[in-house]
C-alpha cells in the first residue's frame, strides 16, 4: 500500500492514525500538492491532485480520506475505526465532518493567507473561513464530554484537525476559551499514533 504524502496535511495524517491503530503500514510517496501549481505525478492517478491519494496493493487507486481511512477499517476486518452501525456509526461520522469542515475552513484561511498575492487578498474571506474554525471549536467543546475515551473515526478527525490548528495557526489561542476540548486533546494527542505523526 502507497500513498502521496505531506507531512504537513492533517487529511494524510488522519490515514497514518487511522493505519497506525490499525497496524497497518503504508509506503509513502513523494509530492508536492498545491492547488495553483499542481502535481503531475498525483493528478495521473487522481484528478483532483490531492493528498492524501492512495494506491491499494492491487493497484485501486483511493481518494479522498475519507474513503482511504474506510477502506483501512476494511481491511483490518470492518467496525474498527467506523462504528458498523446505529447511533454510534452517525455519531462518529458527523463528527468526523465537523472535524473536516474544520479543516477545510483553516486550510482555505492558510492558501488565502500563503498562496494568494497580497493586493488580491479579502478580509471577508478569509474573517468568515476563521469564524468557520471558531464556531466548529465551539461546537466540539458542547460535544467534547460525549467523547470519552472512545478512538474512531470522529475522535481522529477531531484530534487531527486540533494538531493542525496548532500546527499552522498557534497564535489562535482556542484553548483559552475551552478548557474541556483542551483537556481531552492533552490527553489524546498523548496516543502514541498521534505522537508519530505531529507534523513538521
Ligand atoms: N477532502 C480531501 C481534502 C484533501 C486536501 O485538501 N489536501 C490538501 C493538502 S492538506 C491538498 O492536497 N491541497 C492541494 C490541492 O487542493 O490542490 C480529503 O479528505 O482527503
Amino acid at each position: 500500500m502507497k500513498m502521496f504524502f505531506s507531512g504537513g496535511s492533517p487529511f494524510v495524517r488522519k490515514v497514518s492514525v487511522v493505519a497506525l491503530e490499525l497496524g497497518l503500514e503504508i509506503e509513502h510517496l513523494p509530492s508536492a500538492a498545491n492547488p495553483v501549481t499542481r502535481d503531475q505525478a498525483i493528478i495521473a492517478e487522481n484528478p483532483l491532485g490531492q493528498v492524501p491519494t492512495f494506491i491499494a496493493d492491487d493497484g485501486t487507486v483511493l481518494y479522498d480520506s475519507r474513503v482511504i481511512c474506510e477502506y483501512l477499517d476494511s481491511l483490518a476486518g470492518g467496525g474498527k475505526i467506523f462504528p458498523a452501525t446505529g447511533p454510534a456509526r452517525w455519531t462518529a461520522l458527523v463528527e468526523h465532518s465537523l472535524a473536516d469542515g474544520i479543516l477545510s475552513a483553516a486550510l482555505l484561511a492558510r492558501y488565502e493567507s500563503t498562496l494568494r498575492p497580497e493586493e488580491k487578498r479579502w478580509d471577508g474571506w478569509m474573517n468568515g473561513q476563521m469564524d468557520k474554525v471558531r464556531t466548529g471549536l465551539d461546537a466540539l467543546e458542547a460535544k467534547v464530554e460525549g467523547f470519552g475515551g472512545r478512538l474512531d473515526i470522529g475522535t481522529i478527525g477531531v484530534g487531527c484537525a486540533l494538531g493542525y490548528l496548532d500546527f499552522r495557526f498557534g497564535d489562535l489561542g482556542w484553548r483559552a476559551t475551552r478548557p474541556k476540548l483542551a483537556a481531552w486533546f492533552e490527553q489524546f494527542g498523548a496516543r502514541s499514533s498521534m505522537a508519530a505523526t505531529v507534523p513538521k
